[in-house]
């Protein structure tokens, strides 16, 4: 079972180069990015995870880094370890200073500690960083985004991407064995997407959301022919399978956050939650211009 979540991290704000410069590798929308909506949708998410668990905010980067606001990509936290990663994009490289320099005041300081981002930004909070007891970061030549790794309290599924390579792969092994978790690479790199998680996400420690797509039906056949026995929500829309969803002790869920506009894989959503008897824990967002800079659910927060 993963465990409970105690504390998100964000980024404080999104920066203007946003809607100009931050990567698309993947998205093919024509319409141009709406910064004050992408703003809008991006603040909404922060003050809807903020009902539920207190939000950390990092600093503010400015417009070098226009795709700073996903900070998911910037660590993955399994077992007690933090493990600072490397980017796969150079532009985005620099990006996991303010996370490494985030954790290590908490976790040096202790239990529950007050963060002060460089901006002052109102809002930030106090976490909770107790469950992470060790910090380690992928070295050269690896190359790892957090978005190509999926989390499941049992296994990390990993990505081998256009962003993440075996190097980076073997070092999280080389890190996580010790603490009993396997970790198992799943090719995508000659596919559409840019990372495993636009395909594949967490609802539950038992049960996986996949889109019903090639690359979804790709990795659902290798995660089950590892024999590993979740369970799956099948999507019909590709950006509908990454879903947020936030459990406290014992797999409790507190909510769990799909998209909005995508009303057949919102069925299948709500149906799949209606059967574990949690769908008024569904909560939808429209993210139309973080999907533009080809964002998701999950790439907007690190849950600890
Ligand atoms: C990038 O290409 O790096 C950003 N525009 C999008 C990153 C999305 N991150 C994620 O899914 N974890």
């Amino acid at each position: 079972m993963a465990a409970p979540v105690r504390t998100a991290i964000v980024r404080a704000r999104m920066p203007d180069s946003y809607a100009t410069s931050c990567l698309t590798d993947v998205n093919l929308a024509t319409a141009p990015i709406d910064l004050a909506l992408a703003r809008a949708q991006h603040q909404k998410y922060v003050a809807t995870i903020r009902r539920f668990v207190p939000v950390v905010e990092l600093p503010f980067l400015g417009d070098e880094y226009p795709d700073a606001i996903f900070v998911e990509d910037t660590v993955l936290v399994a077992k007690g370890l933090a493990i600072i990663t490397r980017p796969g994009a150079d532009s985005r490289r620099r990006e996991v200073e303010s996370m490494a320099e985030c954790l290590k005041v908490k976790t040096a300081k202790g239990a529950t500690t007050t963060t002060t981002t460089a901006t002052g930004v109102a809002g930030a909070t106090t976490g909770d960083f107790t469950s992470i007891d060790a910090i380690t970061a992928i070295e050269a030549p690896g190359t790892l985004d957090g978005g190509d790794c999926c989390l499941t309290g049992r296994h990390v599924f990993v990505g081998l991407s256009k962003r993440t390579n075996q190097a980076a792969i073997d070092q999280l092994d080389n890190a996580l064995r010790p603490r009993g978790i396997p970790v198992i690479a799943v090719p995508i790199a000659d596919t559409h997407i840019l990372h495993l998680k636009c395909v594949v996400s967490v609802l539950a420690a038992d049960t996986l959301v996949v889109s019903d797509s090639v690359e979804g039906r790709m990795v659902r056949e290798r995660i089950e022919a590892l024999n590993t026995g979740y369970k799956f929500v099948v999507v019909p829309d590709v950006v509908a399978a990454n879903v947020l969803a936030i459990r406290g002790s014992g797999d409790a869920l507190a909510a769990v956050i799909v998209q909005d506009r995508y009303p057949e894989s919102q069925k299948a959503l709500r149906a799949a939650m209606r059967a574990r008897g949690e769908e008024d824990k569904v909560i939808e967002l429209d993210l139309s211009e973080i999907i533009k800079g080809d964002g998701a659910l999950t790439c907007m927060s690190v849950l600890i």
